[in-house]
């Protein structure tokens, strides 16, 4: 790693000793992107912009970090050989962040980084090797449902369905408009699956009830919760330079809200979060800037939540073993649906 990386903190804040209450953890990781290129530069780009975000926050009242430790991790980057090698570098990677003592905000990298992220949660004392009690929470422009994408199982393309197979109970996800025939069957038939597609909550006469809807799903949900925010779920112009910016998504304030609202939900603790498929702007720092600020958001709504009583620092009682080669050996699960011929 380069000298001088360590130095850049999110929102500039100076370095802090002590347990952190939150750590950001970026992930330079960019192995099967299919578009657009530049989401390993993602992290570090959001980190430099987050210098530049307001620190007050209007729900907690107060400016970040509020007391709080709030430490930056530096940029992990995959150094094994293969993709499947990576992947279970980075599950080891994030187990660190899943003692329960800590809110950890994963900045990635492609929305690959999932499926690790998701499989090392098992070690969160809420989750304690129950995968199927947590909820992802996904707000994406892709269903990220496909069982494969140019022969890869673990693209991008197909973080859901892989959270999904490591053992995830529920995901459920809004700002979906861009998704292919085998991704809308499997929304229809798999159970585990809710999908708000943008096409409803964007529509410009009824969006309105229909966002309502999405919000009562959050409000509706119970155990721990992961936020995955695939920052193209947004309105392409606002993260113009991620890459696959795709038109009618969410607005900025949807996305406030969505988070907001989750982190209200007192039957849910969301335990971890990720902004994920960032990549740096060349002639404006917008698409950085605007995912800086939504880190930013999710760290007032975790402080909150926790001065609230919403969160508990639990400790794990064991030592978490090193999980082997899971993605390595990776059988991917039979696809649930059936196509039609
Ligand atoms: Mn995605």
């Amino acid at each position: 790693m380069d000298e001088g990386l360590d130095i850049i903190t999110f929102l500039g804040l100076p370095a802090h000793s002590g347990p952190p209450d939150v750590s950001i953890v970026p992930l330079a990781f960019e192995l099967t992107t299919s578009y657009g290129s530049g989401t390993q530069d993602g992290p570090l780009a959001c980190l430099v912009a987050s210098a530049q975000v307001e620190l007050y926050d209007d729900l907690l009242g107060t400016e970040l970090p509020d007391n709080s430790v709030i430490s930056t991790q530096p940029v992990w980057e995959g150094s094994a050989p293969t993709l499947r090698d990576q992947l279970d570098q980075l599950e080891a990677h994030a187990s660190q962040f899943f003692s329960g003592e800590v809110f950890p905000l994963f900045l990635g990298g492609e929305h690959g980084i999932l499926p690790p992220i998701a499989r090392a949660a098992r070690f969160h004392p809420l989750v304690s090797g129950d995968l199927e009690s947590l909820t992802i929470v996904q707000i994406d422009a892709h269903a990220d449902l496909r069982s494969s994408l140019d022969g890869e199982v673990f693209s991008h393309a197909c973080a859901a369905s892989r959270s999904l197979d490591v053992g995830v109970g529920r995901v459920v996800q809004a700002g979906v408009r861009a998704y292919c025939q085998e991704e809308f069957e499997r929304i229809t038939t798999d159970g585990r699956i809710s999908t708000f597609f943008a096409k409803d909550t964007q529509h410009p006469h009824t969006g309105r009830e229909q966002w309502e809807v999405w919000l009562d799903e959050l409000r509706s949900l119970c155990g721990p919760v992961h936020l995955s925010l695939d920052i193209d779920g947004l309105e392409g112009a606002l993260v113009p330079a991620t890459g696959t910016p795709v038109p009618g998504g969410l607005s900025y304030w949807q996305v406030v809200e969505s988070i907001e609202v989750l982190f209200a939900n007192p039957n849910a603790v969301v335990i971890s979060s990720d902004i994920n498929e960032i990549v740096p702007q060349n002639d404006t720092p917008l698409t950085e800037f605007t995912a800086a600020c939504l880190a930013a958001k999710t760290v007032a709504c975790h402080l909150l939540s926790k001065k609230e009583g919403r969160w508990y620092r639990t400790k794990r009682e064991t030592e978490v073993p090193v999980s082997g080669s899971y993605f390595v050996d990776f059988q991917a699960a039979p696809v649930s649906t059936s196509r039609r011929e």
